[in-house]
């Protein structure tokens, strides 16, 4: 548009569209353009463009029961979505439109945009690939629905107290969600406990309590609108919200209590990462959201293709991890007892309908449930469990397993108190188990399924994670998204793996000086946030060292912290230097009882409290821990950063996927050997990244061979000082001790290797240093890097999964 644009009238769709969003904001939210407040106008802005994308969605859902299509079914416990407006009307395309509406009201549709609450149901890199792999569905056309639970309470809000994670409720529903449609009419009983009786060959679970259980739907708009899926996510509700006997009684409790007990069971996500929960609310959402999507997706199945014997033909369920496991009796007891399914005919339905992906290895995060909890909550599902064992166990016996391998295959534990291994019923009941990495994926099958590998060696497969390239270029980096398009064209708008294109631009230095322009003015618009959340200054000029994801042991975040120390002692011992400018950023959660990962926030809190008041050193270094990381964090920190921080310990992260996303953005990567890592390096190539650090082998080798930190830690001089002075108190003068057991940890154990690649991991920053000195050079890095990783869009990955797993394309 042209500058005088605000002088002529507006053309008559966006005229169209301003009368629309008013009308809406009178006749739906009930105020005038003067009462109206901002959360009223973004309200209203939603429901107007909601009216476009409902009738999509309708002939979505038309045109797939029209072709009889199979449908893809994803179960999560966890959505990490964010924000929705601004991906539905840039996927729509109808930004500007908008955005021209808006104006003549006087409104902005970006500063609505930055009210709309962060739908933040999901932890970390889990529920967000959950959400980028919503986004490809529909943006490959593929019919296909989200299942999971409605949350009221999505991930704690942070706030960060002198230095310490403090955890305070989120209420993303505050305002109501214009975005939802209740389905009062797709309601489910759902059963806990009670008793299982036979009567001939007919067996009967009589549970002893149930909820029901409610879908509330959102659309899912893929790119340039063409189709729209269904995220439905359920709701618990009591069947008899108040009983009526008792309220009269004057129990008000009692008669309140079934509805309280139903709603606890939505009331929230929990928030761990990587580690189990534990607990028998946890195992009573699995089974609430597994047993209401199961009985959904039968449902749907007799009504549109009326025989339940072809539903692997029409239905492939795909499990987020084992939280949705239960789905795999789930599925059993519905075709057996609903159905009338001898037991082998059930099971082989079941195999072919079902596929597993594994997210992570790390023993402590393997799902089991105590059998008595099991039993106890699940009485029939313990039963077909045992039947699905004995099955199991008899094919492991027949291919000549010997007693150790049956007791690793085997869908219970013995060792100690007995416990269901909900990792081996997923695997047993699906035809395709993935994993998330090429690494990852060689590691199940060496690691904790070797044994189910050798009795099914086909089911292992491997579908490297991607990234929804419109949310993690397009929309949160404009800047970019059109330098991009002057150069290469359009193409790479709908096929990411057309970024390739711009490889040839790092070598032409007029585009190196543009494509440096928008990351500079990308970090001006990060610093403007720091400063304006956190009062902190940062220099643009600086560069921005990134570590934002989780926090977590096997992570690192520590060797970080450790060497920005070490860095900050060589600066005032060596001021003579030609100290590279760096800001170095952190962000993320820790699960709330995990004493360890708080201690590290307030840590880096305390490091960035001393260095960011030394005189000396405050032009050269400066530390700050963004609090309350979430997407929306995310998308304005990743276009800024220069330097990505993947320095987990090799083996033990799956494959990252935040690593793609600042790759994607033309950052430079820092990093081990571990989980997709390894596939950027193989595209980007070794020019172009900074890779440190033992590999997954040696870390094996390393712990069966006794490994010994403290000889490490005294055998370098930089380690030492660095680990010695945050021990000593250096950094917490009001608790000396504070870090001693932390540190202690380094010297004793050091499972995760801090100090074994410490040296290794400080050499590497000096190479980065170096390079970025040589602005030019960096600037050609981190264009081959933007072009290099088209491969890593979510769309590569869902067509993987369609193709190998789901055969729908
Ligand atoms: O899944 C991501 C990977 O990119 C990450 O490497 C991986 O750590 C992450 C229990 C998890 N693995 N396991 C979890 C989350 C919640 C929970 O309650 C485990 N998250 C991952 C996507 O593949």
């Amino acid at each position: 548009m042209t500058s005088d644009t605000a002088v002529q009238p507006p053309e008559p769709t966006v005229q169209a569209l301003a009368d629309s969003i008013l009308d809406t904001l009178v006749h739906r939210i009930g105020k005038d353009a003067q009462a109206a407040r901002p959360h009223d106008w973004l309200a209203a802005t939603i429901f107007t463009v909601r009216n476009d994308i409902v009738e999509r969605w309708m002939a979505s859902t038309k045109a797939a029961h029209a072709a009889g299509a199979k449908r893809v079914y994803y179960l999560s416990l966890e959505f990490l979505i964010g924000r929705l407006l601004r991906d539905a009307v840039t996927n729509l395309q109808r930004s500007d439109e908008v955005t021209r509406a808006l104006a003549i009201h006087g409104q902005t549709l970006a500063e609505l945009e930055e009210i709309e609450p962060d739908a933040a149901l999901g932890n970390g890199g889990l529920g967000r690939l959950a959400a980028c792999f919503m986004e490809s569905l529909a943006s490959l056309d593929l019919p296909a629905y989200g299942y999971g639970i409605r949350y009221v309470n999505g991930m704690f809000r942070q706030r960060i107290d002198d230095g310490w994670q403090v955890e305070m409720p989120e209420n993303w529903l505050a305002h109501g969600n214009p975005w939802e449609f209740e389905r009062r009419e797709s309601a489910y009983f759902i059963g806990f406990g009670g008793e299982v009786t036979i009567t001939g060959n007919r067996v009967h679970w009589n549970p002893a309590e149930a909820v029901e259980a409610i879908a509330v739907d959102t659309p899912v708009v893929g790119w340039r609108g063409k189709w729209v899926n269904t995220l439905r996510l359920w709701n618990a509700r009591a069947f008899d919200p108040i009983k009526l006997d008792k309220f009269n009684a004057g129990d008000f409790e009692g008669a309140l209590g079934d509805q309280m007990r139903a709603e606890t069971l939505t009331r929230v996500l929990y928030p761990n990462d990587s580690t189990p929960a534990g607990q028998e609310l946890r195992l009573r959402q699995e089974y609430f959201f597994s047993s209401a999507s199961i009985q959904d997706i039968v449902r749907r199945h007799i009504q549109y293709f009326g025989d339940i014997q072809t539903l692997p033909d029409k239905a492939a369920i795909q499990l987020n991890d084992t939280h949705p496991a239960v789905s795999v009796a789930e599925l059993m007891r519905v075709l057996i007892d609903h159905h009338d399914f001898a037991f082998d005919a059930a099971w082989e339905i079941t195999k072919r309908t079902f596929g597993y992906t594994n997210h992570t290895l790390l023993p402590e995060a393997l799902e089991s449930w105590p059998l008595s909890l099991f039993e106890r909550l699940l009485p029939r599902h313990m039963q077909i469990v045992y039947q699905i064992n004995a099955k199991l166990l008899r094919e492991a016996r027949s291919a000549g397993s010997n007693d150790q391998s049956i007791a690793a295959i085997s869908l219970i534990d013995e060792g100690g108190e007995r416990r269901v291994r909900m990792a081996n019923l997923a695997f047993a009941g699906s035809h395709s188990i993935n994993g998330v990495a090429a690494l990852h994926t060689d590691l199940m099958k060496k690691t904790v399924f070797a044994d189910l590998h050798r009795l099914y060696p086909t089911r292992i497969n491997n579908k490297t994670n991607g990234i929804t390239p419109r949310r993690w270029l397009q929309q949160c980096n404009p800047g970019l998204t059109a330098l991009i398009r002057e150069a290469i064209g359009d193409g790479f708008l709908d096929d990411a793996e057309r970024l390739i294109d711009l490889d040839p631009f790092a070598e032409d230095s007029g585009f190196r000086e543009r494509f440096a322009a928008v990351k500079r003015s990308n970090k001006v618009m990060l610093a403007n946030h720091i400063f304006e959340s956190m009062n902190l200054r940062i220099d643009p000029d600086a560069m921005f060292d990134v570590q934002i994801k989780r926090i977590h042991e096997y992570k690192r975040q520590l060797l970080n912290i450790v060497e920005t120390v070490a860095l900050y002692d060589q600066i005032r011992s060596h001021p003579e230097r030609d100290w590279t400018p760096r800001v170095k950023l952190f962000a993320g959660k820790a699960a709330s009882s995990y004493q360890n990962a708080k201690l590290v926030i307030k840590l880096a809190n305390d490091v960035a409290r001393r260095v960011n008041a030394d005189p000396m050193t405050r032009d050269l270094l400066r530390v700050a821990f963004v609090p309350n990381y979430n997407v929306s964090l995310a998308e304005r920190i990743v276009p800024a950063a220069d330097l990505s921080e993947q320095i987990s310990t090799a083996g033990m992260e799956a494959s990252g996927t935040g690593n793609m996303k600042f790759a994607m953005n033309g950052a430079l990567t820092i990093g081990t050997l571990d989980g997709a890592n390894i596939e950027i390096k193989d595209r980007v190539g070794d020019d172009n990244i900074f890779i440190f650090g033992m590999t997954a082998d040696e870390v094996e080798a390393k712990r069966a061979n006794g490994y010994d930190p403290r000889s490490v830690i005294e055998a370098s001089p930089e380690l030492r000082q660095a680990v010695s002075g945050i021990a000593s108190g250096v950094f917490s003068p009001d608790d000396p001790g504070r870090y001693a057991g932390l540190m202690g940890g380094l010297y004793d154990g050091d499972w995760f290797m801090v100090a074994a690649d410490f040296d290794d991991y400080a050499a590497a920053q000096r190479r980065v240093d170096a390079r970025y000195v040589d602005r030019d050079a960096w600037t050609a890095s981190a264009i081959r890097n933007v072009a290099r990783v088209g491969w890593f869009s979510s769309d590569r990955t869902i067509r993987e999964y369609a193709r190998d797993i789901w055969t729908v394309m």
